[in-house]
């Protein structure tokens, strides 16, 4: 099978030695534009259920740093682009000819109020690895996944698409290279912000800056965090992981075939 898409040897070289590398522009406008209107959408939906709740954090996090979790199930576009050929190829050429989806999700960050008090929240997202989140976010993660699938670091991948562009001014992803191979870093919970906080030196941390279409392909070990929006536009990326079959112990709606034998399913 043809691939639309080539990772390159100097791309597997940088997986390996820093637990990422990044492709180049590989989706159109047009295919963005649809995400997009999509994430509009849906985003409006959560800050109208968030508003219902009469929660601050939640209205907070609605606002301003929405993450919305397994959009194949709410949009037949979102559904698509997560089973997009891309995928397949980049999937074909790093884990292997079968591969399933396992996890989808928009954040969204808008930009943050000029006027804020130092001690306001804001849409920084802290220090952590996706696969703490995995054992230690997911109500009985233990009856769900197959620990040694979940646990094996070149089984999967996470691809992060910038569906805005994403710079540092805007909140973008930022990583500390190679700190994947220093395996479970502990977290600590803040209670605060909800959210786990990876203990780890970031002194050789680098923003991940990319253009609209682009994707970042990264490693679930890899330590990464993304910072405030200060700008004037809105940030959207899509960050979706694909993993070798067999995560999940039984069915369930959230595991679906990506690709079986080089072909997509
Ligand atoms: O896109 C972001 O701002 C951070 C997303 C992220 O790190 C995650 O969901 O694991």
């Amino acid at each position: 099978m043809n691939n639309q898409i080539t990772v390159t040897d100097a791309q597997r070289q940088q997986y390996a030695a820093d637990g990422y590398f990044i492709t180049d522009v590989v989706f159109d406008e047009a295919t963005l534009a649809g995400i997009r209107q999509e994430f509009k959408r849906m985003w409006a939906e959560e800050i109208e259920k968030a508003k219902q709740s009469g929660e601050k954090l939640a209205l907070d996090w609605a606002m301003y740093r929405p993450h919305m979790a397994q959009l194949d199930h709410r949009s037949p576009t979102c559904h698509a682009f997560c089973h997009h050929p891309v995928f397949a190829d980049l999937c074909r050429q790093t884990i292997g000819p079968d591969a399933d989806l396992v996890w989808n999700q928009a954040i969204v960050k808008a930009a943050m109020p000029k006027q804020r008090n130092a001690d306001t929240w804001d849409n920084v997202f802290g220090w952590h690895q996706d696969i703490w989140y995995a054992l230690n976010n997911v109500k009985g993660a233990k009856e769900i996944y197959n620990m040694d699938v979940l646990r094996e670091p070149n089984n999967a991948i996470t691809c992060w698409c910038a569906i805005s562009r994403t710079t540092v001014d805007n909140g973008t992803l930022w990583v500390v290279p190679g700190a994947h191979k220093n395996g479970l870093i502990h977290h600590n919970m803040h209670e605060a912000r909800k959210e786990w906080q990876a203990q780890l030196d970031t002194a050789y941390r680098i923003p991940v800056v990319l253009r609209p279409g682009q994707v970042l392909v990264f490693n679930k070990y890899l330590p990464h965090c993304s910072g405030t929006n200060n700008s004037d536009e809105t940030r959207m990326a899509y960050q979706i992981g694909y993993t070798a079959p067999g995560l999940y112990l039984k069915p369930s709606a959230d595991n679906a075939p990506l690709m079986r034998a080089g072909k997509l399913s």
